[in-house]
């Protein structure tokens, strides 16, 4: 696929409510959306990159820097055969997954559009739907809480995560527990708690979750192994899995006994292709995490999490959870038992609305 131009394009989307989690609320979604041309073929592609570096050190800014500077000089008037030549070609980048994810998404949906086929059928995935949950964000009061949890499980939803961190932990939880005692319900702490600050949390082992996602720091996967043995409660890694060779160290050292899967924070969907396989061999569970992404991203993660060892709901919820106004014609709608449909159509399966795209944009930049 000979490469003929490229457009970085970052956006600002209002999401329909904020989204508040340990480390800060947010009102709008940053992101940047790469747009690769060949052949007659247009790829799309979407970093995940936040404005600011709360969940990880890479921001829309840190992305942008790497993706014009280094990324895109290294593919760019060049022939890219599929997602692992271009892995190959900017192997000598150090970390920046967010970045080299955007890209490697574009060059995926591009294969398929060549291949004329969908992603799913190029991952080999076989669900035609996929279990989905809802993420739901810290509130200002327990009562606010419940009051949200009940709107979402109005809409449909059969599994809810919700947010902690030190002080709004075990009151929040405890409420929602007794409020709904046969509910799959599950939190994230965004690696707000320490070995020692953990010990506020403990009660979180009987109040019946799936799991425990990130209670420490991302570099912490020792740490985590000695939480772990203290919990019943399955310890799930977010922040601290960040490649393959990562997932592997943290289950030999029993860190976690289950793994959120995105695709952003591990450099793509191959690697996450790798996990998944990984973790299926090793007997651990994964499920599909999410960034607030557009449709594009969205896409990409109903796409992955059709493989058969995603065994939990993902944070893959549909698009009026999150954006009035996508940048997608294709909006995503859940069914009546808390799924999404996994596209079909050839690529990533979407479309972009331009008019949508102009009206989000803060910068634009083509190569
Ligand atoms: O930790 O899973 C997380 C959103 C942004 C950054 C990190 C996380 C999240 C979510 C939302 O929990 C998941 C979603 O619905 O997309
Ligand atoms: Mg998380």
């Amino acid at each position: 696929m000979k490469i003929e131009k490229i457009s970085l394009t970052h956006l600002k989307m209002p999401l329909i409510s904020h989204f508040e989690t340990s480390f800060g609320r947010i009102y709008d979604r940053e992101s940047i959306l790469i747009t690769i041309y060949t052949e007659g073929l247009v790829g799309f592609g979407e970093c995940v990159a936040d404005r600011d570096p709360g969940y990880a050190y890479e921001t829309t800014g840190t992305a942008w820097h790497i993706l014009k500077d280094f990324i895109l000089p290294a593919i760019q008037i060049k022939d890219i055969k599929d997602p692992a030549d271009f892995r190959a070609r900017i192997a000598n980048i150090k970390g920046h997954e967010m970045a080299k994810a955007g890209v490697e998404m574009a060059i995926w949906d591009l294969l398929g559009k060549k291949e004329q086929k969908s992603l799913q059928n190029l991952f080999g995935g076989g669900k035609p739907k996929v279990d989905v949950g809802v993420s739901v964000g810290l509130q200002d009061t327990p009562e606010d809480l419940i009051r949200v949890i009940e709107g979402y499980l109005n809409d449909g939803y059969g599994r809810v995560k919700l947010k902690i961190k030190p002080g709004r932990d075990i009151g929040d939880v405890a409420a929602a527990r007794n409020t709904y005692p046969n509910l799959k319900l599950q939190v994230d702490a965004n690696s707000a708690y320490t070995l020692e600050s953990a010990s506020a949390i403990q009660a979180l082992d009987d109040l019946d979750l799936l799991l425990i996602e990130q209670p420490l720091a991302e570099d912490d996967l020792w740490d985590h192994h000695i939480l772990q043995k203290k919990f019943k409660t399955p310890l799930c890694l977010d922040e601290s899995i960040i490649s393959a060779r990562h997932t592997r160290q943290a289950i030999e050292m029993e860190a976690c006994r289950i793994v959120n899967i995105k695709a952003g924070r591990v450099g793509g969907l191959s690697e996450a292709l790798a996990i998944h396989d990984l973790c299926y061999t090793a007997n651990i569970p994964v499920w599909c995490g999410g960034m607030l992404e557009t449709g594009i991203g969205r896409a990409a993660n109903l796409a992955l999490a059709s493989l058969p060892n995603f065994k939990f709901p993902g944070d893959i919820s549909a698009t009026d959870r999150y954006y009035a106004q996508d940048i997608t014609n294709e909006r995503f709608s859940l069914n009546a038992d808390s799924t999404i449909d996994v596209p079909t159509g050839v690529g990533l399966g979407v479309t972009i609305d331009e008019s949508a795209v102009k009206k989000f944009m803060l910068r634009e930049c083509s190569f």
